[in-house]
């Protein structure tokens, strides 16, 4: 066996988690991760027989019976992911129709993933259903972003079209727009299930006055989504409460949007 410390996998969530914590999305224990991993990706590294516990999740999950995950401890500090991979981080495969996660490696001081496992497994097998692609979701909670949270209504549509004005690039990279859900109590099946509600259009969902969800098909891929949005919302808070005399007009981001040939929520502009 080769040392999984030294995966891509691994060696990827530290620079992810480091870099997330760095950017300021992720203070304390704030935010989570999960990966979807194949089995054949898995073998070098892990023998995938060997069971270390058995976790309940609380939920079902019967599309992702057998599927791998490395995902992000509960109460574990992305500021602490590179330096103690094994204690923030574990690798579990979902089990009885996604009811029990069975833990192969991780988790090292008794604890076990992610409060908001329920959102990224739903999210996940929404996900999925519209892109076999898929394999990333992550939460973080982007300082701007949140910022916006609280001057801006809180619908897909509007806050949308905001991020959209607010860089060139953003209607190419999120050309199907973000969803926006309402203030809810996290970390149960309630939230999310309204994630993954959410997810069947958007592989971005803002959560109202808590942060953001992001699915897709790779780390790079989903931290840049991430960075997109929070890079429009802090152009919205620096120009925030200021006389507008310039904007991207609605022909303007159709005609971006025509130019990149991306398929774009025609009914989110004017
Ligand atoms: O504690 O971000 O949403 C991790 C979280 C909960
Ligand atoms: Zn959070």
């Amino acid at each position: 066996m080769q040392n999984i410390l030294n995966s891509p996998f691994i060696t990827e969530m530290c620079e992810i988690t480091s870099n997330m914590y760095r950017l300021g999305w992720n203070e304390r224990n704030g935010g989570n991760i999960s990966l979807l991993l194949d089995e054949a990706e898995l073998a070098p590294y892990l023998d995938t027989d060997a069971v270390l516990r058995r976790i309940p999740t609380g939920f079902d999950a019967p599309s992702l019976e057998g599927r791998f995950f490395l995902v992000t401890g509960t109460g574990k500090y992305f500021r602490r992911v590179a330096a103690d991979p094994e204690n923030t981080l574990g690798i579990v495969r979902l089990a009885d129709g996604g009811r029990t996660a069975e833990l192969l490696w991780g988790y090292s001081d008794g604890g076990k993933f992610t409060s908001e496992f329920p959102a990224h497994m739903m999210s996940h097998m929404a996900r999925l259903a519209v892109d076999p692609e898929n394999r990333v979701v992550m939460h973080c909670h982007p300082t701007n972003t949140l910022a916006m949270n609280y001057i801006h209504p809180l619908d897909d549509r509007s806050f949308t079209r905001t991020l959209w004005q607010m860089c060139t690039e953003c209607i190419v990279v999120f050309p199907e727009g973000v969803g926006v859900l309402p203030w809810m109590v996290c970390g149960n099946n309630e939230i999310g299930a309204a994630t993954a509600e959410k997810m069947k259009l958007y592989r971005t969902v803002v959560w109202g006055m808590h942060g953001i969800y992001c699915a897709g098909k790779s780390m790079e891929e989903t931290f840049g989504l991430v960075e997109t949005v929070e890079k429009a919302a802090q152009i919205f808070i620096l120009t925030a409460g200021k006389p507008r005399i310039n904007t991207i007009r609605d022909c303007e981001l159709r005609a971006l949007a025509e130019a990149f040939g991306v398929e774009y929520r025609r009914d989110f502009l004017d």
